[in-house]
């Protein structure tokens, strides 16, 4: 194959795993239905400032209603697998305590329409809507009460769903929390404590919960489901891809150490049980130790979900206020610009953080393929943001459909290369609540309109998807 148009599923391995990728606030709606408790992004999307348009998700795509069409959606796509999440709070509405089982019954019923037309549910446990209770009672991550009490969620979870459940991901991209919800511009709930200055310890205090969260879900499900489930567990990490500023050692040291402070500070301790070697020298003491925990934390995945939507560049540097913007850690002594000279790595998409630079996943999974022992990758979301608001224009996507077709393409060199790659997740079905960027930031196959009943139109690349899935017979 040596065009990326000519690509289909038939390229791919047979049981390569094609799918659409969401989560529960970003598309559920229906916040105070049903016993849901309340959850930081309820409080954080009602301060003032925190979302660019003023949004927030209380309705949103109201997919809590409208799960069955949504479905019927996947199913006429071809899709083989949905990644959705779990309302923490539609489970327990404090975080611990009762559970709410109409919640329960709410992802039973979902889980069910799904497997009735033969899509498969892979679930992320807790994609990012924390309860505001634990919050409040011992500050979310940052206390670590939070260990225990996410897996007793977890726990529920594999004893409810995991007799239908087979593919489960423990967390969604904990380096973008501690990137952004308590480092860089604290954009992400519950936003980092203080606007104007980074906290030294913090990021490294909940990252240290967040792997150990990670793994003693695990650990509950290899002692107490596995053998009877027969399932998988994994978690989903977010990389971007890096090349040198310039071409010396130096900026090839920076890409090294953007990598470790991004990929390799979670799974670096999930494969081999420690932090990178250049966080440990860079970080020294405000980076906790693992002690007897790094046994249970080694080797706590069945595989790796990775996130993947851009690539800059990386450029030695001590200091620079560019390092409070984004999510640049001042501790890796690294910026990542996204331009040289006024030049990008490729074009600009509608985010203001993304650009389209379909070798940076080829890149980013030899680099897993030769770093971390070829361990079995997903990718859990890949996606196109664009900003159209009309209708009309909304629909005619070409520059998605061109963005998934060159990044499918990369992916299937690298598995040729011999990747360990086994599936891929568009982000997203549907046009969704989209964080701070609120609704003024569109990934989705569908176009939902806002001002028309939340009415589904198929984009061009919702149709392109579907050839793409075609099964020749
Ligand atoms: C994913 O994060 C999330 O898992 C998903 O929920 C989300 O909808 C999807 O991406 C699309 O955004 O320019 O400083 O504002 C990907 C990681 C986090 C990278 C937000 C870009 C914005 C940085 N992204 N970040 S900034």
């Amino acid at each position: 194959i040596k065009n990326s148009s000519f690509i289909s599923r038939q390229s791919f391995p047979r049981d390569f795993v094609f799918g659409a990728a969401s989560s529960a606030y970003q598309v559920e709606g229906a916040v105070n239905e049903d016993g849901r408790g309340v959850s930081i992004w309820d409080k954080f999307s009602q301060q003032f400032g925190r979302i660019q348009d003023f949004s927030n998700g209380d309705t949103t795509v109201d997919q809590y209603h409208r799960f069955w069409d949504d479905i019927d959606l996947m199913a006429d796509l071809g899709l083989d697998a949905y990644r959705f999440s779990i309302s923490w709070t539609r489970i327990y509405p404090e975080g611990t305590g009762n559970i709410n089982w109409r919640g329960v019954n709410h992802y039973n019923s979902v889980i069910d329409a799904l497997l009735d037309k033969g899509i498969e549910p892979y679930v992320t446990i807790y994609h990012w809507d924390l309860p505001q209770a634990l919050q409040d009672k011992y500050g979310g991550w940052l206390g670590p009460e939070i260990v225990k009490d996410y897996a007793a969620f977890a726990d529920t979870c594999f004893r409810e769903f995991g007799d239908r459940v087979k593919h489960w991901i423990t967390l969604n991209e904990p380096h973008s929390l501690v990137a952004e919800a308590y480092g860089g511009l604290g954009l992400l709930a519950p936003g980092k404590r203080s606007l104007f200055k980074t906290s030294q310890t913090e990021p490294y205090i909940v990252g240290h919960h967040l792997l150990k969260a990670h793994a003693s879900a695990v650990d509950i499900y290899r002692k107490n489901y596995k053998l009877a489930q027969e399932g998988q567990i994994g978690i989903t990490l977010d990389s971007k891809w890096y090349e040198p500023y310039s071409d010396t050692d130096e900026d090839r040291a920076a890409v090294q150490r953007a990598l470790d402070f991004e990929l390799g500070w979670f799974l670096h301790p999930l494969v081999f049980g420690d932090y990178p070697k250049s966080m440990r020298e860079m970080v020294g003491e405000r980076l906790p130790l693992f002690m007897e925990f790094a046994n249970v934390l080694k080797d706590s995945f069945d595989f790796v979900g990775i996130n993947h939507y851009t690539t800059y560049y990386a450029h030695k540097s001590k200091f620079s206020f560019l390092e409070e913007l984004f999510e640049n850690n001042p501790d890796s002594q690294v910026i990542t610009p996204f331009t040289r000279n006024g030049k990008a790595l490729g074009e600009k998409a509608g985010a203001i953080w993304q650009y389209v630079v379909p070798l940076g996943i080829k890149s980013l999974a030899q680099y897993i393929h030769q770093n971390y022992n070829n361990i079995p990758i997903f990718i859990t979301e890949n996606g196109y943001a664009d900003t159209s608001h009309s209708l009309n224009e909304a629909l005619q996507d070409d520059k998605r459909i061109h963005y998934h077709q060159e990044y499918l393409f990369n992916i299937l060199e690298a598995i040729e290369d011999g990747c360990n790659i086994k599936g891929y997740f568009v982000w997203s079905l549907l046009d969704s609540w989209e964080w701070n960027f609120g609704y003024s930031l569109k990934f989705g196959l569908y176009f939902v309109d806002f001002k028309d009943n939340l009415r589904r139109h198929p984009r061009a690349s919702a149709h392109w998807y579907k050839a793409f899935l075609q099964k020749a017979l």
